[in-house]
């Protein structure tokens, strides 16, 4: 789907470029990281050793990891709960990621933020938010903050299908079009809104077109496939860059799990998950890079054990990590004088 209502926004006819074998090896290797913490959050909540509520990412690593590839350091993320793919992909250290979950000392947010509030200003991972569609407001002040201070930064917020029909994402939309920001909308649409599916609450389930009624530049990508992603991706992180406005991207994913990690997904017909786990992106990818000679077995194994091995040791060292100290609980909740000023 392709939806051109901006005025000379029309895109010329040139082949879709390709991620070099580089980046393509970087973008699996953020996969495969993201799938391996994630199944191991997963475990350990199952197992009562770590108390947070952790909202699944699997079936999103594609759309991540397409992403960060995509993204400067500079450039800001604005994300959602649903965040394990897009802070990785920022580039926020799985250490410090791990360690917030359980709440200690060297979390992103020292422990006192938690799963739905990690951040990360030295990468650009400016907030997580647990409110539906409360992100895309604060993604658009941050994008107007570049282009007033002419900037060539790129703001991407993220959230989910779900979100498109939320006030606040209508509202900025409509501000993003207005004032052309340098802003790239990732809408991971995994089909589902807790226990309610897409056509369960949108008369119109194009949300590409729905978005384009703002007269933004508005596409449709299937996000189990990473190159697609990248591609989607890139074009409108260039079509930011030059100064053209936002985009909207449709990515199209299916949500592997449950809502939560200990929610049931009885309701979910089992046919259409059973189609999407065929086509789970992460084995997907790596199949598509072997068949397609990008790598070889050997690179990819050691990718894999890489992967492994950091989350192993990231969960290790969260577990053995202090909590924050008693001193410092009111510390960082208002910005002192000296750094307003
Ligand atoms: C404003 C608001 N309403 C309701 C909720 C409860 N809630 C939490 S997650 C969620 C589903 C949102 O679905 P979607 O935007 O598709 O994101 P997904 O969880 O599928 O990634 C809801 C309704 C909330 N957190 N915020
Ligand atoms: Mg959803």
């Amino acid at each position: 789907v392709s939806v051109n209502l901006v005025e000379g926004s029309e895109e010329s006819e040139a082949p879709a470029r390709l991620p070099t074998p580089e980046a393509m090896l970087r973008v699996y290797a953020t996969m495969i990281t993201t799938r391996l913490a994630n199944d191991r959050t997963t475990s350990e909540v199952a197992a009562g050793r770590l108390q947070a509520t952790f909202y699944p990412v699997s079936g999103l690593e594609a759309v991540c990891g397409a992403m960060g590839e995509c993204l400067e350091p500079t450039d800001y993320v604005v994300s959602t709960y649903r965040n394990l793919g897009d802070v990785l992909a920022k580039g926020v250290p799985l250490q410090s990621v791990i360690a917030e979950l359980y709440g200690k000392a060297e979390g992103t947010s020292k422990g006192k933020g938690g799963p739905m509030h990690l951040q990360d200003g030295s990468v650009g991972l400016m907030a997580t938010t647990g409110i539906v569609g409360s992100g895309l407001p604060i993604a658009v002040g941050l994008a107007l903050a570049a282009q007033l201070e002419g900037k060539a930064r790129i703001t991407v917020a993220t959230f989910g299908d779900g979100a498109t029909s939320i006030g606040a994402y209508h509202e900025a939309l409509n501000l993003a079009s207005l004032w052309r920001l340098p802003l790239v909308f990732i809408c991971q649409n995994n089909q589902w809104a807790e226990h309610t599916p897409l056509a369960g609450y949108a008369p119109s389930t194009d949300l590409a077109s729905r978005a384009s009624s703002y007269a933004i530049r508005s596409r449709a990508v299937d996000g189990f496939d990473a190159v697609a992603a990248w591609q989607a991706i890139s074009e409108a992180v260039d079509w930011a860059r030059d100064g053209r406005g936002p985009s909207f991207l449709e990515c199209q994913t299916y949500r592997l799990t449950g809502h939560t990690s200990v929610t049931d997904s009885s309701y979910v017909p089992e046919d259409e998950l059973q189609a999407a786990w065929n086509r789970d992106p992460v084995p997907g990818f790596r199949e598509w890079l072997l068949t397609s000679e990008v790598a070889d077995e050997a690179a990819l194994a050691a990718i894999d054990e890489r992967a492994n091995a950091s989350v192993t040791e990231a969960f290790e060292r969260a577990e053995a990590c202090p909590p924050p100290p008693l001193s410092e609980r009111t510390s960082d909740v208002f910005a002192d004088e000296e750094r307003k000023s």
